[in-house]
């Protein structure tokens, strides 16, 4: 035979297949050297069948051959990685740095990290790795490292081959969930503007990469979820120009095999109070301001009956502005045919398009119903609408009665002892009224795209998902409402997740696997959390007892909260009745109680709910035909929900690291960066990475995934702690520890067990395409 003659392959195969290593490796060098030559002159796999040796071998078995070609062509992609990777990385003579990752560091304190980050920051080298847990800093320029190539070089491979990239956690979640057979969860954190959006999208973009995504369809209304919630739910703040002001949870699906198959998205707690009013320097949600300008371009804003001089007050808080930046730019109308796109493409009837502008335009001219007291000597508490025009329009727009609106504004009904009493409103009251009904509109409106985007990316088969936190950062502006607050509780809840993983959770599972680690301390968020969320006297416990009362003023609340917080994380200024402080895990917040009850309560009076019921807009009447929502306890409830989804799946982490607070490319402040590296324990990360085992599986789960490395492909072993030495003694490892039920790993462990199970099975592969060829 040619072929045996020529990589002198012995006369007789090995009795079983799976223990190839010498004998094939002459036929894997024939393959890697010969054929990979003639693929790289033609890269086509239809060529490569074509193949005078393949076909000589392997006859006409078309499925082995295939398989033999995707072997080929995926080490063809090996070299060419190999190529994109020295391209990257030019002045690395070694692919693998000890600097990637901060537990390499000898010695290990503030200073050494934060100088390593520095080094590396100023190299465009924003990630950097503390074990299995990403940091990833803030680059505030775009880099060249997002292209398919990139997609191509981080794709189950090990860590250690490729320089930190966020494209590696992803697929190391994937690479998880394929291999466990689990669902994963990546949880990005960070304050306000460090970058947890974007890591998101970055995300997304390499899982439907990694998913192979063959439907086209699928993977393109798959990257269009982001950008429609997010024209809805991001907004301009003094922070950040795409500020996040909702919490998000998107779910990828996959098949047992890893192709996605689905998206599902959760949404929490969305800032509604910024409909209808925004601080200094800030502004609407994005999509305000897109379907103005579009409408404007298109010359349609008298069919929506807008002004085309002066937008509407509730996107016009800083007079002139908006108007100029619409005029002269055009950015905003080409959003606007990107939302429209988006719609198109998830898969949105025109007819439901066209009723959420509606809905939109008619929270907009909403806004511009004014009130005026009625003079008259007997009644001071009554209010009418002085530009009736407001109030047709925006009746019009939402399909209802404008009397009938007039009427749920500025009166409202009582029932006592049976009987029902009309009464009015002050003008203030009636103010409130609306802003209270176009906050709903609007919360509901979103929550209907949401559940509306579910159903149209919802696969009904079961399978995997990989879900991805992105919620608002931790803010701490010059003026802090009740927002701020809800937002802030929510990012201690993650730092208390992280914490539990990290180090709680660690050390109680050495303890009773009987491992003997030695502790890390870290700063335990647990009693500020329980300061905010303990029944009956927490902060948010005492906020919805006064809310029920209807003599509270936000005064009385502040004064509660003094009264029944005695701890060090709670203060009251002197000098300042309203305000009070809270030392947060992140840092000091001072935060102003104006409206804190008003926002709690969050009503909408059942007047404006009945008039709303009545609309000819199908969707409008739909998004109040469910119950009115429970008012109180809101923001705890909707974490408590957020953290009991993320426990389901394995956590991974990605920490975002805001350099500087002016937005520039390339600096670094070492005051700001340590600050961050403080509060998030990152140091202390560092210590219980370079000490831990990021990764334990029980010994049957260990056994039956990896036992092809030392047994033979008809064997089933018993997942007894001897088997699983047996493995990881023919695995050639150090460092692991076996407990009494489960193996402690280290993360490249787990990548080194997966590459050598892909190498082994590939032998096989190879070995077994040759035989039948060879002997059939
Ligand atoms: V908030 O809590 O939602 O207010 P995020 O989400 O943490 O905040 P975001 O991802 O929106 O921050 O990032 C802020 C800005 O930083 C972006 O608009 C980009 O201009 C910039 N950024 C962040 N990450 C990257 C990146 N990987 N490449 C380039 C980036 N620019
Ligand atoms: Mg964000």
């Amino acid at each position: 035979h040619p072929v045996k003659t020529l990589f002198k392959i012995p006369r007789n195969p090995p009795p079983t297949l799976l223990h190839p290593e010498k004998w094939c490796r002459g036929f894997n060098h024939f393959i890697s050297q010969c054929l990979i030559k003639d693929f790289e002159k033609r890269p086509s796999v239809t060529h490569l069948l074509e193949h005078p040796f393949i076909k000589q071998v392997h006859g006409k078995d078309m499925s082995l051959q295939k398989q033999l070609a995707e072997l080929i062509q995926e080490q063809q992609q090996l070299g060419s990685m190999a190529r994109t990777r020295r391209a990257y990385h030019v002045d690395r003579a070694d692919k693998y740095s000890l600097d990637d990752d901060l537990v390499n560091l000898e010695v290990l304190n503030e200073d050494t990290i934060i100088h390593q980050l520095q080094k590396r920051y100023a190299d465009l080298q924003i990630y950097t790795y503390v074990g299995d847990i990403l940091i990833a800093l803030n680059p505030f320029q775009n880099l060249s490292i997002y292209s398919p190539q990139f997609s191509k070089l981080y794709h189950g491979v090990k860590r250690s081959s490729n320089p930190p990239h966020i494209f590696a956690s992803a697929d190391a979640a994937y690479q998880s969930m394929v291999t466990f057979s689990k669902d994963q969860c990546i949880i990005i954190s960070g304050e306000s503007g460090a970058g947890k959006t974007e890591s998101a999208h970055l995300i997304v973009q390499h899982l439907t990469f990694l998913g192979k995504a063959n439907n086209r369809t699928l993977r393109e209304k798959i990257l269009q979820v982001n950008p429609l919630v997010e024209a809805f739910g991001n907004a301009c703040t003094a922070i950040n120009d795409n500020s996040s002001r909702f919490g998000k949870y998107l779910e990828m699906m996959f098949t047992p095999t890893g192709a996605v198959m689905g998206a599902k998205i959760s949404e929490y707690l969305l800032e509604k109070s910024r409909v209808i009013k925004q601080a200094v320097g800030e502004k609407n949600f994005h999509i305000f301001y897109y379907i103005y300008a579009g409408l404007y371009h298109q010359k349609k804003l008298s069919e929506y009956r807008l002004p085309d001089q002066k937008p509407p007050r509730y996107i016009d808080n800083e007079t002139g502005r908006v108007m100029h930046d619409i005029v002269t730019k055009d950015s905003y109308g080409r959003q606007f045919e990107a939302i429209q796109h988006c719609f198109r493409i998830i898969g949105f009837t025109d007819e439901e398009v066209y009723s959420v502008y509606r809905i939109l335009t008619g929270i907009l001219n909403t806004g511009n119903i004014e009130f005026a007291a009625i003079s008259s000597q007997h009644q001071t508490d009554k209010s009418e609408v002085p530009n009736p025009e407001a109030l047709d329009n925006a009746a019009a727009l939402l399909s209802i009665g404008s009397e009938e609106l007039q009427e749920a504004l500025t009166s409202h009904c009582v029932v006592t002892r049976g009987e029902t009493i009309i009464r009015t409103n002050t003008v203030d009251k009636a103010a409130d009224v609306r802003d209270a009904m176009s906050k709903a509109l609007y919360g509901r409106l979103f929550s209907w795209i949401v559940n509306r985007i579910n159903t149209l990316l919802h696969n009904a088969e079961s399978g995997m998902n990989v879900g991805i936190l992105d919620i608002f950062g931790f803010e701490n502006f010059a003026r802090n409402s009740f927002e701020q607050l809800c937002i802030n509780i929510a990012n201690e809840q993650i730092q208390f997740y992280f914490n539990q993983h990290i180090f709680a959770l660690e050390q109680m599972e050495y303890q009773s696997e009987g491992i003997d680690a030695t502790t890390v301390e870290y700063e335990d968020n647990r009693p500020l959390l329980d300061m905010f969320l303990q029944k009956p006297m927490g902060l948010l416990s005492l906020l919805d007892e006064e809310s029920r009362f209807p003599q509270a003023t936000d005064l009385t609340l502040v004064d509660k909260f003094e009264d029944n917080l005695r701890c060090k994380y709670f203060w009251r200024p002197k000098g300042v009745e309203l305000s009070f402080g809270i030392q947060h895990y992140a840092g000091k917040v001072l935060y102003d109680a104006s409206a804190f009850l008003e926002k709690n309560r969050d009503t909408l009076p059942a007047d404006v709910v009945v008039v709303l019921r009545t609309s000819e807009n199908k969707l409008l009447q739909q998004l109040f035909s469910s119950p009115l929502t429970k008012t109180g306890m809101f923001c705890s409830y909707s974490l408590m929900d957020l953290l009991s989804k993320m426990v389901v799946g394995q956590p991974h982490f990605i920490r975002c690291i805001k350099p500087n607070d002016d937005r520039e490319a390339l600096m670094f402040s070492h005051e700001r960066v340590l600050l961050q590296l403080r509060y998030t324990g990152i140091l202390e990360t560092v210590k219980i990475r370079q000490k831990g085992y990021s990764h334990r599986i029980l010994f049957e789960e260990f056994v039956k995934r990896y036992y092809y490395l030392a047994f033979k492909a008809h064997e089933t072993p018993l997942g007894s702690r001897e088997n699983c030495l047996a493995i990881l003694e023919k695995s050639k490892l150090d460092n692991w520890i076996l407990g009494k039920t489960k193996v402690f790993l280290k993360y490249y462990h787990i990548e080194q067990l997966n590459l050598f199970l892909r190498e082994v099975i590939g032998r096989v592969v190879v070995m077994q395409a040759y035989i039948k060829g060879w002997l059939g």
